[in-house]
């Protein structure tokens, strides 16, 4: 791929929504999009930081230091990059900063699936024409908004509803979505709002029959989750604690884990996607795609790493007006009334960038043209 010029763009959108976690409240989407060009084609990846350290330790100024200042440049002094393999290869050396990683690998790959003329989906390995999906719904402060936001998108065919949990907003909000709704496939995300000696709480909450129970403990455990799911009928999920291979590896093995919520930018890009779908297809661990609120262009990447066999389970890539009154791709990522999002046929990420709106939501520039 002969790369000749990167450009890296601080973005900042709006979400048409306030979205409400045990960590925090979001509307304002900052984050930063790569395109990697060359002569005839433009790679898109999409880098999922937000303006403050709250999910993860990166944050807009974080991964735009990394990728100005060691990703680019590394990419650059290599020769040529063959295959976007390459990419998580060389920057292996440099610790974590994994959604800056992300974003360059995710350029690559869409780079690459441009040149061979083929879907992004296929060029992974994907095998699925369409993708089942879920939304996230975050917390509220009365009740009767959830009740309305489940009931809307159940209307419009979302495949699961998974409810976002802290302290004092649990057990008896499951309740009430099950006394209102029955039994609809439904799971809750803790986002680590949770320690051991919230045992009982957390045991009352298998009593409802969740598909499962997304991160409940720290961020940073995978000792704890394996004795709480000892405790617990419940399947736990991990997100937060999941940073790469090893990390999916050693939380098999413990037991800390039974299905795996896989986030591109989390794990450092499309090509470690790959390895830990197959090995926790190898385990029998179902994987299922996280959002990270994003634009069109990362979801459009999650729609086509979703197409990879072992993706079983509903993911949060709900559709673009979700999210926005104006996207930057175009088409939109649209959910059918199944619930279902067709994977594009088109090559590479197979959605348009919108150049128009790129250019509108771009709030600090930068060019790097190869030396
Ligand atoms: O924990 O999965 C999460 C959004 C931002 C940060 C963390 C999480 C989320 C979501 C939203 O749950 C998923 C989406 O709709 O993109
Ligand atoms: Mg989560």
């Amino acid at each position: 791929m002969k790369v000749e010029k990167i450009v890296l763009r601080k973005m900042r959108m709006s979400l048409k929504f306030p979205f409400t976690t045990s960590f925090g409240t979001q509307q304002v989407r900052d984050f930063i999009l790569v395109e990697a060009h060359t002569p005839d084609l433009v790679g898109y990846g999409e880098c999922v930081v937000s303006g403050q350290p709250f999910y993860s330790e990166e944050t807009v100024g974080t991964a735009w230091h990394m990728l100005e200042d060691f990703l680019v440049p590394k990419i650059f002094e290599q020769g040529d990059i063959a295959h976007p393999d390459q990419v998580s290869e060389l920057f292996a050396p440099i610790r974590r900063n994994n959604m800056a990683k992300s974003a360059l690998d995710a350029a690559y790959w869409d780079l690459y699936a441009k040149e061979q003329g083929i879907p992004l989906a296929k060029a992974l390995g994907g095998t699925k024409d369409k993708i089942e999906v879920g939304v996230s719904l975050g917390i509220e402060k009365d009740i009767n908004d959830l009740f309305r936001n489940v009931e809307k998108h159940l209307e419009l065919g979302y495949r699961r509803m998974k409810i976002k949990i802290a302290p004092g907003k649990d057990v008896q909000v499951i309740r009430a979505l099950r006394e209102r709704f029955g039994s609809i496939p439904m799971m809750a995300d803790a986002n680590s709002a949770y320690t051991l000696a919230d045992i009982e709480t957390l045991r009352q909450l298998d009593e409802f029959d969740l598909m499962m129970i997304e991160q409940p403990l720290a961020h940073d455990d995978i000792i704890d989750h394996a004795t709480l799911q000892k405790a617990l009928k419940t399947p736990i999920c991990l997100d937060e604690s999941i940073h790469s291979y090893e990390d999916a590896r050693k939380a098999i093995e413990l037991g800390s884990t039974r299905i795996i919520n896989i986030k591109v930018g989390r794990i450092g890009g499309l090509s470690e996607t790959k390895r830990i779908h197959d090995l926790c297809q190898q385990h029998g661990i179902p994987v299922w795609c996280g959002g990270m609120l994003e634009s069109g262009i990362g979801r459009a990447h999650n729609v086509a790493v979703t197409a990879l066999p072992n993706f079983t389970l509903p993911g949060d890539t709900a559709g673009s007006s979700r999210y926005w009154e104006e996207d930057i791709i175009s088409p939109w990522v649209e959910v059918d009334a199944e619930g279902m999002i067709t994977v594009p046929d088109a090559p590479g990420i197979g959605f348009a960038p919108d150049r128009e709106k790129i250019e509108k939501f771009t709030t600090a520039s930068k060019v790097v043209t190869r030396g």
